[in-house]
């Protein structure tokens, strides 16, 4: 049994939702997740303009999960187009939009009037001017909420967690009106090529995403539960039943899934027919049990 959930104004078909970025690049991988067993799709960020992204390489394995710097490409609008059947459909697609100022995050969310709801990325480690940039500031974070709050749909903000008390950046995001709060986006960091004596990604930098960032993306959670009063959405190398009950646990009440389905593109249906074993779970039993 997969229970059906309502978390921060969107039906979703289950629990774990695909996180952004992965596999949600064009219309047909997203759909492609929803037929695997994602009980909703979270979209490549859509900016307002087309970007080409960091120059190579973008993306490494390294122990314990996947180093990126892509940069933020994106086709901009026209991705925004290719999306819209899938949003007129009523599917549960959230989209992730990003901009450098709440004007910018307005204009991308103007293209979108059909989306289920935004989430707000305010969290890339490696984007001048965007992501962890600006979402490190509560006035901006919350002023990027209002900015996309005023179009009526359901605004879930994604968090760093590269921040000293990310409960407040949490604060600001509820402040704003936002529906849900998405924690977290990678872990700033990076590697050195021993043999070349120089960074192995492109940008030099990137963010860190894969098991090695689960216990930072719990505790980050379990912060967040105490701090806010909306859903939190957990998300930060989740690959099993376990992770997904230990999340919940640590307060989210959906969890988002990325890097896991790079090594397994079934990670949803597989984790579903564990989590649901029986009679499903007891989701309002368990969300934030840890914190009695
Ligand atoms: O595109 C990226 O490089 C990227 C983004 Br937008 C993000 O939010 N998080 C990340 O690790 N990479």
């Amino acid at each position: 049994q997969t229970p059906a959930a309502k978390i921060g104004g969107v039906s979703l078909t289950n629990h774990m939702l695909l996180a952004a970025g992965v596999l949600g690049t064009t219309a047909a991988s997203l759909s492609r997740m929803l037929r695997l067993g994602a009980g909703g799709v979270v979209t490549k960020s859509i900016g307002p303009e087309p970007k080409d992204g960091h120059h190579g390489p973008s993306l490494i394995p390294v122990a314990g999960g996947i180093l990126n710097a892509m940069g933020l490409p994106n086709p901009s609008k026209e991705f925004a187009e290719e999306i819209s059947p899938l949003l007129a459909a009523q599917k549960p697609v959230v989209v992730s939009i990003f901009g450098g100022t709440p004007a910018e995050f307005a204009k991308v969310a103007e293209w979108l009037p059909t989306a289920q709801a935004f989430e707000l990325n305010l969290s890339c480690p490696h984007a001048e001017g965007y992501g962890a940039a600006i979402g490190a500031n509560p006035r901006v974070v919350r002023e990027c909420t209002e900015a996309v709050k005023a179009f009526g749909r359901p605004v879930w903000v994604k968090l760093t967690p590269n921040v000293a008390d990310i409960g407040v950046i949490g604060r600001a995001a509820e402040e704003g009106g936002a529906d849900a709060i998405v924690a977290i986006n990678t872990v700033k960091a990076m590697r050195i090529s021993t043999g070349m004596r120089r960074p192995v990604l492109g940008n030099k930098f990137g963010g860190l995403s894969g098991t090695a960032v689960f216990p930072i993306a719990v505790r980050c959670v379990y912060d967040l539960y105490e701090a806010c009063d909306i859903p939190i959405i957990g998300c930060g190398g989740i690959s099993t039943a376990d992770n997904v009950l230990e999340m919940m646990m640590a307060g989210a009440s959906a969890v988002e899934i990325g890097s896991a389905v790079y090594d397994n593109v079934n990670v949803f249906s597989d984790i579903a027919e564990d989590l649901y074993a029986a009679d499903g779970i007891p989701a309002e039993e368990i969300v934030g049990c840890a914190h009695d």
